[in-house]
This record gives C-alpha cells, sequence and structure tokens, in this order.
C-alpha cells in the first residue's frame, strides 16, 4: 500500500497565518513609501514587492494550490523474507520555488544597493541564486533516484556559495568603503541574512531530502524562516534606511 505523506490542519493554519503576517507587512512597508519622496522609493519599493510575492504564494499554498507530489520508492528490509518495497508520495510545495526565485532576487537587490556594489557583481550574485532557487527545484521534483537528487542539491549549494562570496567578500567591502555607519548595518543584516538563508538547506535536507521531518513540520520550520528573512528583515532594513541618510542610494 502506498504511504501518503501530507500536512494536516496544524500545517494548513500555520500557512494561513504566514499569509496575514505577509499581508499585514506589505500594508505597512506600502504606508512607509507613501511618506517618502518617490525619488527615495527604490528600498520600499523592492522590499514590498517581497512581501506581496510571499502573500500570493503563502495564499496559494494555504488554498491548497501549487501542491505537487513526489514519488519515491523506499527500500525495506526484513529478517527472514526478501526485501520489499514501499511507494512514498511526499508533498512538496512547489509555489515556494515560484516565490523563492523572484523574492531572493530582490532579498538581494536589497543589501546590493545597501552596500553599493557595482552592476556586474550584482548580475552575479542573483543569477547564481536563481540558479541555486532551479537546481533546487530539479532536487525536489526532478529525480526519484537519491544520487541525482543530491546531486542537484550540492550544485545548488554551490551556487549558493557564489551568492554568498558576492555578498560577504564583495559587498563587505564596497559597504565599508560607503563609511563606518553604513559598513557597520551592512555586517549586522547582511550577517542576519546569512544566517537565515543558510538554515533553507538544512531543513530542506531534513525535510525533503531525507525524509525525517514531516510536512506540518516542514511548513512550520519554513514559516518561521520567512517571516524573519522578509517582513523582520524588511522592517528593519527600511526603519534603519529612514534614520540613516548615508543609506541613500542614487538610483
Ligand atoms: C535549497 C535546496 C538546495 C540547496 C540550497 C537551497 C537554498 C535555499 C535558500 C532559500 C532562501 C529562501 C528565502 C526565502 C525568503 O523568504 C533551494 C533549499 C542551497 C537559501 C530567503
Amino acid at each position: 500500500l502506498p504511504e501518503y505523506q501530507t500536512s494536516t490542519e496544524t500545517g494548513n493554519r500555520t500557512l494561513w497565518v504566514v499569509m496575514v503576517i505577509m499581508l499585514v507587512a506589505s500594508i505597512v512597508f506600502t504606508g512607509m513609501a507613501w511618506n517618502i519622496p518617490v525619488s527615495k522609493r527604490l528600498y520600499h519599493i523592492v522590499t514590498t514587492m517581497i512581501t506581496i510575492f510571499a502573500t500570493l504564494s503563502y495564499f496559494a499554498m494555504a488554498a491548497g494550490h501549487g501542491i505537487g507530489y513526489h514519488h519515491v520508492v523506499e527500500r525495506e528490509s526484513h529478517k527472514h523474507v526478501p526485501d520489499t518495497t514501499k511507494d512514498v508520495y511526499r508533498q512538496v510545495y512547489w509555489a515556494r520555488y515560484v516565490d523563492w526565485s523572484l523574492t531572493t532576487p530582490l532579498l538581494l537587490l536589497d543589501l546590493c544597493l545597501l552596500a553599493g556594489l557595482n552592476g556586474g557583481n550584482i548580475f552575479i550574485a542573483i543569477v547564481a541564486d536563481v540558479i541555486m532557487i532551479l537546481t533546487g527545484l530539479f532536487a525536489a521534483f526532478g529525480s526519484e533516484d537519491t544520487a541525482q537528487k543530491w546531486g542537484w542539491y550540492a550544485i545548488a549549494c554551490i551556487a549558493y556559495l557564489v551568492v554568498i562570496w558576492q555578498l560577504a567578500y564583495h559587498g563587505r567591502a564596497t559597504a565599508m568603503a560607503k563609511g563606518g555607519k553604513v559598513g557597520k548595518f551592512f555586517a549586522a543584516i547582511g550577517g542576519f541574512t546569512l544566517v537565515i538563508w543558510t538554515v533553507y538547506p538544512i531543513i530542506w535536507g531534513i525535510a525533503d531530502g531525507s525524509r525525517n521531518m514531516n510536512v506540518d513540520q516542514e511548513i512550520i520550520a519554513y514559516a518561521v524562516l520567512d517571516v524573519l528573512a522578509k517582513p523582520i528583515f524588511g522592517a528593519w532594513l527600511l526603519f534603519t534606511h529612514q534614520s540613516m541618510p548615508e543609506t541613500n542610494i542614487d538610483i
């Protein structure tokens, strides 16, 4: 008999709660944008788009859309009889990957603008980030074979290292060059981002990768991370920007 790994009421309620948090953040960030001149709103616009995309993606997932089933054949060993196999179907929320492929480049754009990175470095960071998310999607769905799955995962991790290199090395240098205040703020919010983002592949490995976490636990883990990475990150960036003119940007 096949085994179905699906979310329950707990996971579903969590998805609705996060959707409301993302919606409230979008409204608050929009209100903040209205209070400053149009020419100075780039951080606000980018950040609001991030939470709007997240609102839509959480709405889809909570409503039961954007979900697929990943089929795996698990081998079961027995003591005195030959091994048998079991078909496992696990819910995978592909809506997340649609969300991440749009919102993680925008989050990086916020950080790149803050750091004052040049166009070339910004472009490398964003393209590497998109490669990370899409190869992560292949890891989640593309293959039933474990070795291939972890192969895609490894490629995604290499792309992630490229992102980190652009931000932590080049970004930190240009942020420091903008002066101590911006340098310190970039180090703080960039360090926060690095820690939060690095937990995503860990959760993925435990949940989707090795199925040691059930679907509800996975939803809750990503919910906490998403709230930190989007509304909390965004509020920190926008409030600091308003009180620190050195973070102003020319574009
Ligand atoms: C995957 C799996 C493959 C390996 C790696 C991953 C990294 C994902 C990251 C996601 C960040 C998401 C954010 C969402 C916004 O709220 C795709 C999980 C490295 C870093 C910040």
